[in-house]
């Protein structure tokens, strides 16, 4: 059999899917503490400064669902790849400092940044995920072997020393009254600093010519403009949402085709620009109903609007989770072929369906929604 050859393009969340990274969750690493993340879950053995894998039992449901999903999307003719496997409970260091664990690969979105015929290696502003890129260094070597027109591009590696964060940010967040932490939000403030250019590709959301990219606890201002100078045929929107300690912004701003986004209804946008832009070119904002779960999974560190962190596999094709009914109704009702997919006890291993799949090629042009701009957004 010919073995397949590869072309890398993808321009915006919902053309027709082709090609496909999905993550894996062996072997994922409840991470040691660090200036950016601190685990600490008592409840379940791993109090403040315990780290270690996460329990096989929860792996394996989790391994199965990926592989499951995997399965669902080479049976529609999509090709699926997935990463290569490290040792994540390896330390690993820098001139700079040294962290006793690595985090894991179920979260390609996070990581790969899919623009027209470029793959884009994010920053990352973890320490734990310095490495993660390696994982599909073998996907991206062969992608460049097979496609001559494939731009393959990392952003510069941030240094992470010390003063990429804030120090002291989460005891001083916790001392905050809700007022204080909501005028937080207001201003962006969040843990990473000013200092290198920071961003996780999930802070990105691509509309053709138009990227919305979010301030968040791992994306700076920095990194915006450095995605701004990066993509000068782009539009870059610099986006927040009324949202405590944001992460990622594909459970808060989620396109599914030409004129339909889903919002989330908790997370109104701070510009007031935000919405204009979508109206005046009209777009229909559509509010996601609540999630249907009410709980979050153990060692979970996302939100339950995972709910709405759905996958396009066409402009009238989506994967949504298969607890969520009340989106499933909804997005019915819009006219959407809606395919459930388990995929809630993945949300440990670092989030829903967006998360666990990087695009590779969806077939479609480079095109402009938003004919209509504001200016200074
Ligand atoms: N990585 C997606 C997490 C988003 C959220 O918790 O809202």
């Amino acid at each position: 059999m010919d073995s397949p050859t590869t072309k890398v393009r993808s321009w915006n969340e919902w053309d027709p899917l082709e090609h496909v990274i999905v993550g894996r969750a062996d072997g994922t690493m409840l991470q040691a503490p660090e200036p950016a993340v601190q685990p600490d879950w008592p409840e379940y053995g791993f109090p403040a400064g315990v780290f270690g894998p996460l329990p096989e039992e929860i792996q394996e449901v989790a391994s199965e669902r990926l592989e499951a999903f995997a399965d669902l999307l080479i049976g529609r003719g999509i090709r699926v790849d997935r990463p290569a496997l490290m040792e994540f409970d390896q330390p690993s260091s820098t001139p700079d400092w040294r962290q006793e664990t690595m985090f894991g690969c179920a979260s390609p979105r996070d990581v790969l940044l899919t623009v027209g015929e470029e793959i884009l290696e994010a920053t990352m502003s973890f320490r734990s995920r310095w490495y993660e890129y390696l994982c599909y260094r073998p996907l991206l070597e062969r992608y460049y072997r097979e496609d001559s027109a494939f731009r393959w591009e990392a952003a510069p590696k941030p240094r992470l020393t010390g003063g990429s964060y804030k120090p002291d940010f989460f005891r001083e967040w916790h001392s905050l009254t809700p007022d204080e932490q909501w005028r937080r939000t207001e201003e962006s403030d969040w843990i990473v600093t000013e200092k290198e250019p920071l961003f996780d590709a999930a802070d990105v959301v691509r509309f053709g010519r138009d990227l919305f990219v979010q301030r968040s606890m791992v994306t700076n201002r920095a990194g915006v403009d450095w995605l701004r100078r990066h993509f000068p045929r782009h539009r870059v929107h610099e986006v927040s949402y009324r949202e405590l300690l944001p992460w990622h912004i594909d459970a808060t701003l989620v396109p599914l085709r030409p004129g339909f986004v889903l919002v989330n209804p908790e997370r109104p946008a701070i510009q007031e620009a935000h919405d204009q832009l979508f109206r005046r070119n009209g777009w229909e904002m559509v509010k996601a109903p609540r999630p249907a779960r009410t709980e979050a999974m153990p060692f979970c560190t996302c939100s339950l609007w995972l709910s709405m962190n759905c996958v396009s596999l066409d402009p009238k094709t989506v994967c949504v989770e298969a607890s969520e009914t009340p989106l499933m109704d909804l997005l019915d009702s819009h006219g959407f072929e809606v395919l459930p997919v388990p995929m809630f006890e993945v949300s440990p291993f670092g989030g829903g369906l967006h998360c666990v799949t990087a695009d590779v090629f969806r077939h479609g042009e480079l095109e402009d929604y938003f004919a209509v701009q504001i200016p200074g957004f």
